[in-house]
């Protein structure tokens, strides 16, 4: 096995004890006598992190020396998790911790539970890159993250009065899994101005000059593989002052609290992640955030090339830059810059190393979610890029002129320069134009894109520049680390634990869905790790939920897209059904808890007041007499991935319920399938593909189809607008004052009763609570349940992210595995 080949501090539980208590003892200076789980957390870390930094500085070296082509991932989102676990389950070691710990007095899940969540991200796209990586070094792939280092992660949310409070989310005071290098640092330039002249040997130049310097600072953070040797690096920059002599003057002349104000204000462009997801607000500070990690992931990549002594020719040989969303667009210019102005090539000769080069991944179509910068902010931050931007378009719109001679309106529609006041730069052209493959994240969405929002980018390249990579996630976190204890019983009928390596092995499980015995274990996992769920939601939330009820889990960011309001009218229709129903009726019915988390970005009202409209029900509900244990409505405050793993593998249901078209893949739908929870769903995203996967008997499906979008919202304008009558009486007891003031959730009726509803709540409702009840129905019979459960589980081998790395190897970034052989 690979734990063969790497030295490692310690090999058994022994080693451990004794590498923990020395690292309590010595690095912590902590005596053992009064050793915390917090210190038992560190010091086990430290421990780990001895074992992983030796494979770490191997892998690095064994890639120099192989001297191939590397991924580069460029993600402003790393949403990692916690790192504890992952290493102990990735170097195969847990249960020398657990036991060690135990004789040290401490349970391991307690001290798992000591370490802050690194969450540097909102949500699916931040954690799709984590789930990249782990991917990438399970599967021998040579590869780099590049992110920010951001001082404070995505808000901790606490619910107050049922309102969203956001609490800074300050993780770095104890945090064991970066390593400041201090030497590798690189200075980058803002605002300054483009002087064009002409040299000595008659040789045109262009040099950026003045502005100011902010230094980039790399904390590198390793990234072990699932049962191999390999330990990939995640690199993130972190913002500080120049160290250049322009400070060291100014301290010197006594304008010490400018220098300091200096320093300040460089450190605030790593300070903190922007909480929107999906929804774009054009601040300064975000496109500094870029620039600042775009310029310096590249200038690092650059150097690591350039110490090979190939010609620039090879680059693309030996770099690929997928581009996590447009995020990272400045890349491409920055890259074009370095080739032209400091490397001296011709611009189309550059231009050709960075197509080439770069890919582009869409996560999105909605409009609002679509970067674009203002022309004059770029100006005036980036003025030599804003050349380089308006010099791509020129060479790409006189290619569009040649192969659609006279059409202007072509023209203007495809141009990265959006004629509008004030002018803006639209991103994902400038993706696009600098990319030579651009893909969509499932089938439908992919679809979508080429059909709607870059349908001229279509006629212009044909369709083979664009391509889908259907999205996946890690085995190893969101089934092995969440569900032991399936995965447990998995491993027991298919004789290994080779499924987290080769997730299609699962299709062997379908065998035993007859099993009896097997059956009722399954059942009793699941029922275990809804207590256990119970049990976190009555201490985050004081409410007692009945283990027993189907627990139905809606778990994701806060938008309107989502449908949580879907969700929640839904709850309350629920709720008036059972005022209305007599005892007998009660009896019959299959009680339920509904269950909410998920945070909505700071500024965005309507999704705030989604959070409050469903702690107000659930404070109605929870507390009324006649419904009891038939419904409870839960909100589990400061959902993230700690609490995902927590909350997922508890599922009877989860909701996947965007409008069609609008939830480009979705990726919890993938996890709480995999951890043997049945969906309801709406034809989107990919709960197509998952369908297509399981069987169209094993999901509730519902709601209107994503070809009728167009026309509904139409009518909705045009036609006569009719509100589904079951909501309207829903809508009657919120204006009622069932739930309190009734003004506070005006906007949410109004969004459906008078603005036209945008996202067809009222279309899809009575589809919606029929698929309810046939929920309700199905969950009656246990043993047709849990054969869906079984059988969607044994059909989900294709969602596995080393599936989807694999694709995107083969497809885009043209590269194989670097093989990790055995030591002698
Ligand atoms: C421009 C800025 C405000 C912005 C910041 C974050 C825009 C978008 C985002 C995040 C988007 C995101 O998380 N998208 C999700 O990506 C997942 C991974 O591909 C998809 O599964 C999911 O459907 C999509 O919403």
């Amino acid at each position: 096995t690979w734990r063969k080949f790497s030295a490692s501090s310690f090999k058994s539980k022994d080693e451990f004890q004794r590498e923990t208590v020395r690292h309590i003892e010595t690095t912590l200076a902590r005596s053992l006598y009064n050793c915390d789980e917090k210190a038992a957390y560190s010091g086990t870390a430290l421990a780990f992190r001895d074992r992983l930094i030796i494979d770490w500085n191997k892998t690095q070296q064994r890639q120099t020396f192989a001297d191939q082509k590397r991924i580069y991932y460029l993600s402003l989102e790393f949403l990692m998790g916690r790192a504890l676990d992952n290493a102990m389950l990735n170097v195969g070691l847990k249960n020398s911790a657990k036991d060690g710990l135990a004789e040290l007095g401490f349970r391991i899940e307690d001290v798992i539970s000591q370490e802050h969540d690194a969450a540097l991200g909102n949500g699916g796209l931040g954690r799709l890159a984590a789930c990249f990586l782990d991917s990438l070094a399970s599967l021998n792939y040579a590869a780099w993250g590049y992110g920010l280092r951001y001082r404070y992660g995505i808000f901790k949310q606490e619910i107050d009065n049922g309102y969203q409070v956001e609490i800074p989310d300050y993780w770095l005071d104890f945090n064991p899994w970066e390593f400041p290098r201090n030497d590798v640092t690189i200075d980058i330039q803002f605002y300054g101005w483009v002087n064009k002249y002409t040299d000595e040997n008659g040789k045109q130049i262009t040099s950026w000059q003045d502005g100011e310097i902010v230094t980039a600072v790399a904390y590198d953070v390793p990234i072990p593989g699932y049962g191999t040797a390999t330990v990939n690096n995640l690199r993130l920059w972190s913002s500080r002052a120049s160290s250049g002599e322009f400070d060291f003057a100014k301290f010197n002349s006594g304008e010490y609290e400018g220098a300091v104000a200096d320093e300040q204000r460089a450190e605030t462009i790593s300070a903190v992640l922007y909480p929107n997801d999906n929804m774009e607000r054009g601040k300064e500070l975000r496109l500094k955030q870029q620039y600042f990690w775009c310029a310096a992931s590249l200038h690092d990549i650059v150097r690591r090339f350039k110490k090979s002594n190939r010609p620039w020719k090879d680059f693309p040989d030996q770099v690929a830059i997928q581009l996590n969303d447009t995020h990272p667009t400045l890349a491409v210019v920055e890259m074009q810059r370095i080739l032209t102005d400091l490397e001296g090539l011709e611009w189309n000769q550059a231009w050709d190393i960075v197509t080439k080069t770069f890919g582009y991944t869409n996560h999105t179509v909605l409009p609002e979610a679509l970067e674009k910068w203002s022309v004059p902010l770029l100006q005036h931050l980036l003025p030599r890029h804003l050349q380089i931007i308006y010099d791509i378009n020129l060479y790409f719109l006189q290619q569009v002129e040649r192969r659609f001679p006279k059409d202007r309106d072509m023209l203007s529609r495809v141009s990265i320069i959006e004629e509008s006041q004030p002018k803006m730069v639209r991103m994902a052209y400038l993706a696009i134009i600098g990319s030579h493959k651009v893909n969509g994240v499932a089938e439908l969405h992919s679809d979508l894109i080429k059909t709607t929002i870059f349908k001229d980018f279509v006629k212009i390249y044909g369709p083979d520049k664009f391509t889908n990579v259907t999205n996946g996630i890690t085995p190893r976190r969101w089934l092995h680390q969440a569900n032991p204890r399936l995965s447990e019983l998995i491993a027991s009928k298919l004789g290994s634990y080779e499924f987290l390596k080769d997730l299609t092995l699962l299709n062997k499980l379908e065998k035993f869905v007859d099993d009896k015995d097997f059956k009722k274990e399954w059942a009793e996992i699941k029922y275990a790790n809804k207590v256990r769920l119970a049990q976190h939601i009555l201490t985050a939330t004081g409410i007692s939920v009945n283990p027993k009820a189907l627990f139905d889990i809606q778990v994701k960011r806060i938008h309107e897209y989502k449908r949580q309001q879907l969700n929640i009218f839904g709850v309350i229709h629920r709720y008036i059904a059972i005022k209305n129903m007599s005892p007998a009726e009660r009896k019959k019915l299959a009680p339920r808890v509904s269950i909410f988390g998920g945070k909505a970005a700071p500024g965005y009202w309507m999704a705030k007041t989604i959070i409050h409209l469903i702690n107000k029900v659930g404070d109605v509900v929870n507390n009324d007499k006649d419904v009891g244990d038939l419904l409870k409505v839960v909100f589990i405050p400061d959902y993230n991935v700690s609490k995902a793993e927590i909350i997922i593998p508890a599922s009877d249901i989860s909701e996947h319920i965007s409008t069609a078209g609008t939830e480009a893949s979705g990726t919890s739908n993938m996890k709480f399938v995999l951890n043997g929870g049945l969906v309801i769903g709406t034809l989107d995203g990919a709960n197509i593909e998952i369908t297509r996967e399981i069987g169209e008997q094993n999901v509730f499906l519902f709601g209107n189809l994503s070809e009728d979008v167009e026309d509904l919202r139409h009518n909705h304008f045009y036609g006569n607008h009719q509100v589904d009558p079951e909501l309207m009486k829903v809508f009657d007891m919120i204006k009622k004052g069932t739930f309190g003031d009734e003004g506070a959730f005006s906007s949410l009726v109004s969004a459906i009763v008078e603005h036209g509803d945008y996202y067809l709540v009222s279309d899809d409702f009575n589809s919606y609570c029929t698929t309810q009840d046939l929920i309700d129905e199905t969950y009656k019979n246990q043993d047709e349940w849990v054969t869906k459960s079984i059988t969607s589980v044994a059909r989900m081998g294709f969602f596995t992210s080393d599936r989807c790395i694999n694709e995107y190897a083969d497809t885009i970034w043209n590269i194989e595995p670097l093989q990790v052989k055995e030591e002698a």
